[in-house]
């Protein structure tokens, strides 16, 4: 794994501050409470935790207006919250529940919330990625000046599609944002195994795509480029493509950590725990401020954890609903 830079100073204002921490700190408590909840099989469905990578949504979703649309993957609890998706819909929809946001028959790896514009999630490595420049095409004609922004992970970049993808991006100049959350594996395969070089950003350019590369996890710059893209987007530019650095903390799919299992160590983790978004901006906040915030999102979260608790499951009659046409 390339070395960590060095940590930057944030610079937003405080409205800003408050409002990234806000985001940060609900998505990192969800997911800390689908871990704590997990060993009691309330929850069937495999899960794939964003602990460690939130900012990448956190910032990028940050520059889009409420009806621009987003495309995730099975890692997408992160995208899902801060794209405004329904908090007690997932909870039910993790615990199986019909009032779950895919009526309990997804889990955690098919979250979706029209309302909200977010298309549905997919555990089925970069096939979201041609979906999400199919709804670009339909944003595009439209003429409204709305974007698509689709994130992915490294792995996603190894699959034919996503050059297809690149390729009628580029050349219908769709106002679409690819965003890689590169955190290094693919499961337990690390980059060096399956990448000849690292230059993604120079592969992503010659399709006719401007690229760019951030590092350091830092989300207000994560944020500004996002902002940018999305500008030039709005105004007829063209795709443009992302790769933010990143690092998951915990296991590939599972509640827990995995730094003994192998493939990595907990030393490389450590300098992005260091330098983790939600502890930066947390840091920023005035005491007070900050509990307060925590106080709602504890009350929020056991609100929505009570709702999955007391909504029924589907019914049984309706096991084949949606499976064959009628
Ligand atoms: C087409 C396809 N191939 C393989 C898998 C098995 N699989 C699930 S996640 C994953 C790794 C993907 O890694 P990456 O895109 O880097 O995302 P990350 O899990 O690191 O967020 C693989 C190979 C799959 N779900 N779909
Ligand atoms: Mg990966």
């Amino acid at each position: 794994m390339d070395e960590h830079p060095p940590l930057t100073i944030p610079s937003g204002t405080p409205a800003e501050i408050e409002r990234f921490y806000r985001s940060l700190r609900r998505i990192r408590r969800v997911e800390e409470e689908i871990a704590r909840l997990y060993p009691s099989n309330v929850i069937r469905s495999p899960i794939h935790l964003s602990i460690g990578q939130e900012a990448v949504s956190v910032g990028v979703i940050d520059g889009l207006n409420p009806d621009d649309v987003v495309a995730a993957s099975y890692r997408g609890h992160a995208a899902y919250l801060a794209k405004g998706g329904d908090l007690k819909a997932m909870f039910a929809e993790l615990y199986g529940r019909d009032t779950g946001c895919a009526r309990g028959r997804g889990g955690s790896m098919h979250l979706i919330d029209p309302a909200h514009h977010l298309l549905g999630t997919s555990a089925v490595v970069g096939t979201h990625i041609p979906l999400a420049a199919g709804q670009a095409l339909a944003l595009k004609r439209e003429g409204r000046g709305r974007v698509v922004v689709v994130f992915f992970g490294d792995g996603a970049t190894e699959e034919g599609v996503f050059h297809e993808t690149l390729n009628f991006a580029a050349l219908h100049r769709l106002p679409l944002l690819f965003v890689c959350e590169n955190n290094f594996y693919a499961i337990h395969s690390p980059l060096d195994h399956r990448w000849a070089t690292r230059r993604l950003c120079e592969r992503v350019a010659t399709y006719g795509i401007p690229a760019h590369q951030i590092t350091d996890g830092d989300l207000l710059r994560i944020r500004a480029c996002a902002l940018e893209a999305v500008a030039s987007m709005r105004q007829g530019s063209g795709p443009v493509f992302l790769e933010c650095h990143t690092y998951r903390w915990c296991e590939h799919v599972g509640p827990s950590e995995d730094f003994e299992a192998g493939y990595r160590n907990r030393t490389e983790a450590q300098p992005w725990q260091e330098t983790d978004p939600l502890d930066v901006m947390g840091r920023l906040l005035d005491p007070l401020t900050r509990a307060q915030i925590d106080q709602e999102i504890t009350l929020e979260i056991a609100e929505a954890v009570a709702f999955a608790e007391a909504s029924s499951f589907p019914a049984a009659e309706e096991l084949l609903a949606h499976v064959y046409a009628p």
